[in-house]
């Protein structure tokens, strides 16, 4: 990687699947057991707010009790190690990429470990659940939700993101299927602005075509291997 200097890494579900979270979209994955417009919307929590907050406890709940794989890890390594620019965009909610030891991770998606409150737009640091309807620790009213990024609403912090993409030299696709937009769309991004891109994941996904190489198999094996 001589040339390299500006590296932006996008992961997503598939990299946890090693630690035990379940995926959206494969066989028996969330989007099998839950409509995705009753639990990942924002119509969806307007009409049946105790049904997402139970989904998303359970899913806090399960994701506290997982641990970084070696594809985490070996991300952490590159961190740590790497002189130039980097920035992990994670489109997961879970904490594993920190819990790995990463530092440069941008939560695109949200994160688990916050409430919002769409009263005072507090976000608070939150471990334990939601459907129990706790108040908000800053302004008091029952008005938290988890801070996540549903369909139809703006991913956060898509200005520093576009601002890695468009200085980048390589753009790396770890563990997602393509499906859902923008992320969808930065292999495209990056690849017209000049940066050589990599994809690892388990299977070709939905963009596949747009990168100069894509490499088949386990994040837990890939990575390591790309990594060092
Ligand atoms: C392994 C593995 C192993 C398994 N090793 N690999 C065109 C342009 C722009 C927007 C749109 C558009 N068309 C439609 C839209 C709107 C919409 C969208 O994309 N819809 C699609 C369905 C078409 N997008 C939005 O609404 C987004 N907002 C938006 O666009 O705002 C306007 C805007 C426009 C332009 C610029 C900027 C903004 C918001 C999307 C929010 C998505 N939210 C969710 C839920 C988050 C909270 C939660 O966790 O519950 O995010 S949905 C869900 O999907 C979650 C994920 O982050 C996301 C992506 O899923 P991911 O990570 O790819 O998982 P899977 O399961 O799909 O794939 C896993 C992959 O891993 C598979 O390929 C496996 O093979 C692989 N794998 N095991 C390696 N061991």
């Amino acid at each position: 990687m001589a040339e390299i200097r500006n590296i932006v890494i996008l992961t997503g579900a598939g990299i946890s699947a090693e630690s035990g979270i379940d995926t959206f979209r494969a066989e028996g994955g969330l989007w099998e057991q839950h409509k995705v417009e009753d639990v990942a919307t924002p119509e969806g929590f307007a009409r049946d707010p105790d049904l997402v907050l139970r989904f998303y406890d359970m899913r806090r709940e399960a994701i506290q009790t997982k641990h970084p794989n070696p594809a985490h890890d070996a991300l952490a390594r590159l961190d740590q190690h790497w002189k130039g620019n980097l920035l992990i965009v994670t489109q997961n909610v879970d904490d594993l990429h920190e819990r790995a030891g990463a530092k440069r991770v941008l939560h695109m998606h949200g994160t688990h470990l916050n409430a919002w409150c769409t009263a005072c737009d507090a976000k608070n640091p939150w471990t334990g659940t939601l459907a129990d309807r706790p108040p908000c620790p800053a302004c008091g009213t029952n008005a938290l939700r988890p801070d996540v990024v549903w369909f139809g609403e703006m991913p956060y912090e898509m200005e520093r993101i576009y601002a890695a993409l468009r200085t980048a030299d390589l753009f790396v696709s770890i563990g997602t299927s393509g499906a859902v937009y923008p992320a969808a769309g930065f292999v495209r991004d990056a690849r017209s602005l000049g940066a050589r891109t990599l994809e690892l994941n388990l299977e070709r996904s939905q963009g596949s075509g747009w990168f100069d190489e894509s490499r088949q198999g386990r994040a837990s094996e890939l990575v390591p291997e790309w990594v060092d």
